[in-house]
Parts: C-alpha cells; structure tokens; sequence
C-alpha cells in the first residue's frame, strides 16, 4: 500500500468513520461486469420464427422448401413496439434453427431467406429487427442451434468453422449482442458432431465481448433444466460445469434448476418458457396462450427465483405477433407494476442484530429502495435479525428480497416472522436469495416484520428488503 501523508490519513479516517470496518471480501464465485448487468434485465422476450411457422411443425427437417417462408405483413417494429410495452428489456431471435435456415441471408448456407418467397429474397429479418431494438431502446440478442438438419457439412469436422463463420456474420453485421443463445438440443439418432464451442465463444468474445453467453452450461449463464418456466425454490447462481458439455452432457436437470452451493463458477439461471404451449407459432394454439394468472405465477418462479425470464412470444405466419399474446402480454404488465407500486417498507426503520461497523453498511440501506447500497454483518456473524418497523398496522403478501450479489451468493436459508399482538409469529422459511426473491403469501396485517437469516456461507450482505400488498388477480 501505498503511504499516506498525515493530512491525508485523517480524511481517510474521518469518511471511513474512523475504525470502520472493511467492505466484506467476495465470496466464492462472483458475478462479472456483463453478469451484473444481465441480472438486471429480468425479463425479455424470446421471439421463435421460421419455416416452421409456416408447416406447424416445432423441429424441421431441413429439408422444406425454403419458398415456404412468406410472411407477407412482417413488421418487426410491431415486435419491439410489443416488448417495449410489455415492460420486456431485449429480444432475443431465433436467426437459425434446428431446420438450418437462416432469417437472415448467411454466406455459409443455400437455406436462408435469400432463398425464400419473402420480399422476393431480397429481405433479412435480423437487420429489420436490429434495427426496431434500436428504435424501441431494446437490446437485441441471438439464437443459433449448432445442430443443424440442413447443412450438409454438418456431422463432418468442417462443420465448426461454418457454423464459426454464421455466427460472425450475425456477430459483426446487426450491432451489438446483449446475449448469444446456444441451444444444446439435438435428436437422438442423428449425426454426430463434437461441437467446438471453445472457437463458437471467442467469436461471440471478440466481436461482442459485453455479451453474455448462454448455453446448459454456460459458460455466462445457464439453462434453468425445464420449459415449464419454474426455477429452483434454492437456486444457487453458482455451478460446477468441469467435465460436463451441452445437450447429453449437461448436468442433471435437476442440477441446472438449483445450481451447485459452492459452485465453481458463477452461471445465473436463464427461465425459458413459451406464451404458449409450442415454440413455434400455430394457430392450433391461438386458444391456448398463457392465462394471467400462470405468467404471474412463472413470474414468481423465475424472476421471483433469482433467475431472468426469457418469455417466447412466437410470430405468426404474416410476422405479426397474434393479438392474443399481445393482449396477455399487456394485462401481465399491467399485474406486475400493479403488484410492486408501492414499497411499503421505503424509508421505514430496520433494527439488525449485528451491523458491520462504518457508515455504508447501515440497516437502513435496506430500505433506501437502491440496489447499490448493502447492510452486512461483521466477518465472523453468519446469521442475524433484521426487524422492519412499518410504523402502523400494514396489509401486506409480497415480500421482495435481495443480495448484493456483486459480493457472491451468501444466504442459505431464512424465515420471515411478523408481529401478531405482542408475539412474532412464524410466516415462511426458505433457502436461497440471490438477485431477487419474490416472497407471495396470503395477506396478512401487522406492524413488524422480522428477517431471520439462519444460514450463510459468509457474512450476509442484503441490499433491499421491500414489501408489497399486491391486488388480487
Ligand atoms: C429447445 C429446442 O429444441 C426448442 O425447439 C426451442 O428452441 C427451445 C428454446 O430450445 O432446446
Ligand atoms: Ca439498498
């Protein structure tokens, strides 16, 4: 370190508050800077789009006629205008499926929308896309299926570098990538292929080297181990991937839905799910879209799960989001602000059982409604109270629970207690926090509320605890 000249040790001692203790040191496997910033996005659409929207079918062949892929109202501002409302942060695009086409006119393919009836050729979904991200202030993110049941180098060694070239094509022409979707599906007794994904990463690394990358295992964030849209109740961000790949050679579902406690790297949960029961657009789903009251419900489960949401609204055969989906979508909307308005724990008095000593580490930044100011205890206090004084009788059912996870996931388990006459009586107990955890319960009324964290693997450290009386459905 380097000395400190009187007058400035003084200062030094006097913001610190004098014998205040250091920040708490990181814990385990922690978040990077594109990490943190993806963690924030929460929710974003997923948008499943091609020749399959066009021969109801949810895996292609590869082998249908590429004239088939005609969407003759094609609107993508329509798509972004849509997220956009909808509250959604990005939108992710299928740019090549299993089938191989591309929605975009790829060098590397004869299976593309040059190929296609649409705009006679002459069209590019991507850039049409891109461009209405831009417009709308959305990002803009990407899907390709390295398994690919069109290409005829596929299933040779050639195949890594085509598939290498595609990927910088989308990586190098549309702006940037907020996030590259690598789907590790494939069909059981189809050809083999040992994917490099080793070289299919340093090129999403070089050209966009802020985007996170996504695939079962990584290796910025991970698949959540089921389409049901329903995350871990423990769901650690953590993971351990050495030795394990895509697909077949993943980890356990099961695994990828609650993560590793003490996982080696840090690999956050990404919830996929569909609006409706397929991925791909058919009208044979038209009435079966999400209800209200299952999004809402997947909402607690993944975002409320310390997971992101990737909803897929699939685009329909005139490249139009259907009606329906909208309308949900909005109505979805609409709950969720309605169900998170008020704070009602902003600005209210926390008592800890134990605080770190020095100004930035103060109960009452759990209640300053900012994500980036944290209570923590002193190293070696591993559990701790934390009453809020709601200061008169308050109806609540949501409680809203966060980690400053820029430190590490810590929190292992904890209950919620509330003052009920002139005892604390027990409400939950449960495991895991991470970024965020959505806590729904039937409503009660009172005028305390008390945080027990149980169990951590290093000292706690929370940046917000908010509470919430969500209307009914
Ligand atoms: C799966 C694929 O097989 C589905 O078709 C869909 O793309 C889904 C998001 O991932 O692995
Ligand atoms: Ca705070």
């Amino acid at each position: 370190m380097k000395k400190l000249s009187m007058p400035l040790l003084f200062s030094f001692l006097l913001t610190t508050g004098g014998f205040a203790q250091k920040a708490p040191a990181p814990f385990g496997a922690i978040p990077n800077k594109n990490q943190l910033a993806w963690q924030d996005m929460e929710y974003y659409m997923f948008i499943h789009f091609g020749p399959n929207t066009f021969t109801d079918k949810e895996w292609g062949h590869g082998d249908e006629d590429p004239k088939i892929f005609n969407p003759k109202k094609l609107d993508a501002r329509q798509w972004a205008r849509t997220a956009k409302a909808a509250g959604m942060k990005a939108i992710i695009i299928t740019a090549k499926h299993h089938d191989g086409f591309c929605l975009f006119p790829s060098k590397y393919s004869t299976h593309t929308v040059r190929e296609s009836a649409w705009k006679d050729g002459k069209g590019d979904v991507l850039k049409e896309l891109s461009a209405a991200c831009k417009e709308y202030g959305l990002k803009f993110g990407v899907y390709l299926s390295p398994w690919d049941r069109n290409h005829p180098k596929y299933g040779t060694p050639e195949y890594n570098q085509i598939f290498a070239n595609t990927l910088k094509e989308v990586h190098t022409q549309y702006g940037p990538v907020f996030e590259q979707w690598f789907d590790g599906a494939k069909g059981a007794n189809e050809k083999d292929q040992a994917y490099d994904f080793k070289l299919f990463n340093s090129v999403v690394r070089t050209h966009n080297p802020q985007a996170v990358i996504f695939s079962d295992i990584g290796p910025d964030v991970r698949w959540m181990g089921n389409e049901r849209g329903i995350a871990g109740e423990t769901n650690w961000a953590t993971l351990n991937t050495d030795g394990f790949g895509v697909g077949a050679a993943a980890p356990a579902s099961a695994v990828l839905n609650t993560g590793n406690e003490n996982g080696k790297y840090w690999i956050p949960a990404e919830v996929d799910v569909s609006i409706r029961p397929g991925w791909f657009y058919s009208a044979s789903t038209d009435d079966k879209v999400k209800t209200l009251e299952e999004l809402m419900s997947i909402y607690e489960s993944s975002v409320g799960r310390n997971s992101n949401l990737l909803l897929n609204v699939p685009v329909d055969r005139d490249g139009l989001i259907h009606p329906t989906d909208s309308t949900r979508l909005m109505e979805f909307r609409k709950a969720i602000d309605a169900s998170f308005k008020t704070n009602l724990a902003k600005g209210k008095k926390v008592l800890a059982s134990n605080t770190r000593t020095g100004k930035q580490f103060l109960a009452q930044n759990l209640t300053d409604g900012k994500t980036n100011t944290y209570w923590a205890t002193s190293d070696q206090v591993k559990t701790a109270t934390l009453t809020i004084d709601l200061g008169k009788a308050t109806e609540l059912n949501r409680i809203v629970l966060q980690e400053y996870i820029a430190l590490g996931q810590r929190i292992k388990s904890f209950s919620v207690e509330y003052l009920n006459g002139k005892e604390f009586k027990p409400l939950l107990t449960q495991t895991t926090i991470g970024h965020k955890r959505i806590l729904s319960f039937a409503t009660i009324k009172t005028t305390k509320i008390r945080i027990n964290v149980l169990e951590a693997n290093a000292c706690p450290v929370l940046s917000e605890i908010a509470v919430y009386k969500a209307p009914d459905l």
